[in-house]
């Protein structure tokens, strides 16, 4: 079979009359792959290199067919199903059929060749998706939410993506968004006809519906915080001394072997990043060099960078060798975190009993201390339950359901916020209707680039790029 390049990607393919292939499942070897067709020509492009018992071109909607995807020369190529989903109901609200082959890498290759040669033309990131918001089925906020159920890597996450998919941010966005443009066209209208008798919008109407469309503004930026760490994990630097046994908490709690543990003092150099879900909570563990004086060239750099990662993480997890004395050094990496929220965990503790830890809570009143043996797992259980307690679900959901996970979605919030401060700003101070006007409408356009209902189409080329292939 003639090999078929893939489609330089280009503005020709996004036109949403084109039928797009791809594959639709992880690159490498499984069970099955899922090669996904969306567009008019779905149907009967899968009709040209399939043969099954009867051809496709009457299948009804939602049904599934057993037959072989041949190749150009009449050879078989897999033995597959082919699943026959009909405009509207459907992902992309198109035509779709979905190829179910063998999981293999060279199999799916050779299916998504057959249908190029057919005339698909290859999907681009995200195009799936994006044809979903296109065409209707979808508005911006849910397409990004299935990014986020996609990556999301704990069930907190899980849940928060759903519901947004579900639409429930948008259900809010929309609605504060209605009451501020019905309040901009009656503006308007009094501003363009003041001589008419109409009923005049009031300024304590203006100022007291801008205050409270504010308000809930203000509130869902509030869960942005929490969102963040949903989406991104706390990032938590394990620091230490030398040989306390970083690595080896990190390669606990991931249950991997992912750092390198010797006895050697000085392991560590790179900083060594691993996402672990802990409590329910997700952690992004980073595993840094020990933290001492060197002369060794690569170790300084590792220290240097230990150093850095203190100051960018939300939570520091300071390493103590519980098997020997807490000591100046200690004390002094201890104090890097100053000003972080810290939890201590001192190690070893299979090696018998000590005072360490009360020496470290002697030392450091705010500090969380913990017993722990990375050897043996030991208190690895306390850990969990108070990484649930600062972090976890009970924290999350105090705002109510909808949390703001999107860095796009909060910078819209912000500056729909700061233009109806200054609206309401404007009212108090006596300035005319027209000025508090544009400050509304921007706080509304604001609140659209959220759903998508009014958004430049750079901005939703970009979002949609953000995705992987065949999604
Ligand atoms: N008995 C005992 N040994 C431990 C425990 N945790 C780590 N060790 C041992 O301590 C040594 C150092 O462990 P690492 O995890 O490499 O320590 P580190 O802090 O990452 O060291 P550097 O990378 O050199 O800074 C290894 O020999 C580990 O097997 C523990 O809880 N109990
Ligand atoms: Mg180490």
């Amino acid at each position: 079979m003639e090999k078929i390049k893939p489609a330089e990607a280009g503005g020709e393919y996004t036109d949403i009359n084109k039928t797009i292939a791809a594959i639709s499942t992880p690159v490498g070897t499984g069970g099955i792959a899922v090669i996904r067709v969306s567009g008019e020509r779905a149907v009967q492009t899968v009709d040209m290199v399939f043969r099954g018992k009867e051809p496709l071109g009457q299948a009804p909607t939602h049904t599934v067919h057993y037959g072989h995807i041949i190749s150009a020369d009449a050879t078989v190529i897999d033995e597959v199903l082919v699943t026959v989903m009909r405009a509207p109901r459907t992902f992309t609200r198109e035509d779709v059929v979905e190829i179910s082959t063998h999981g293999g890498l060279a199999v799916s290759r050779m299916v998504l060749e057959r249908l190029i040669e057919a005339g698909a033309y290859p999907a681009e990131a995200g195009e799936f998706t994006k044809r979903a918001f296109l065409n209707g089925r979808i508005d911006l906020s849910q397409a990004e939410a299935v990014i986020d159920i996609i990556s999301a890597r704990t069930n907190e996450a899980q849940k928060n993506a759903q519901t947004q998919l579900a639409g429930t941010l948008s259900s809010k966005i929309d609605a504060l968004r209605e009451t501020l443009i019905s309040l901009s066209a009656r503006m308007q209208v009094a501003i363009d006809y003041p001589d008419e008798d109409l009923e005049n919008v009031t300024i304590n109407e203006i100022e007291r519906v801008c205050r409270d469309t504010l308000a809930a503004t203000r509130a869902l930026l509030d869960t942005a915080d929490s969102g963040r760490i949903l989406r991104e994990g706390i990032s938590t630097a394990i620091i230490g001394r030398p040989n306390v046994g970083k690595s080896s908490v990190l390669n606990i709690l991931s249950q991997t072997e992912k750092s390198i543990v010797t006895d050697i003092p000085g392991t560590t150099r790179d900083v060594v990043e691993e996402y672990v879900s802990v409590g329910g909570v997700m952690l992004r563990l980073l595993d840094t060099a020990g933290i001492r004086d060197t002369d060794d060239a690569v170790e300084k750099i590792g220290v240097e960078r230990s150093r850095k990662s203190i100051e960018e993480a939300d939570l520091a997890l300071a390493v103590i060798n519980g098997s020997s004395e807490f000591s100046d050094d200690d004390k002094a990496i201890l104090r890097l975190a100053d000003g972080k929220r810290c939890i201590v965990l001192v190690n070893k503790s299979d090696l018998g009993a000590s005072n360490t830890a009360d020496d470290v809570r002697d030392f450091c009143a705010d500090c969380d201390v913990l017993e722990v043996s990375a050897k043996t797992g030991a208190g690895f259980d306390v850990f969990a339950d108070r990484i649930a307690g600062l972090y976890g679900s009970g924290a999350l959901s105090q705002s109510g359901g909808v949390i703001i996970t999107n860095a796009r979605h909060r910078a819209a919030l912000s500056r729909a916020a700061e233009a109806l401060e200054k609206a309401a700003d404007a009212l108090v101070s006596g300035m005319p209707q027209d000025i508090a006007s544009i400050d509304i409408s921007a706080a509304a356009q604001a609140l659209g680039e959220i759903t998508g209902a009014a958004i430049a189409d750079d901005v939703v080329e970009n979002i949609f790029h953000n995705f992987c292939v065949g999604k």
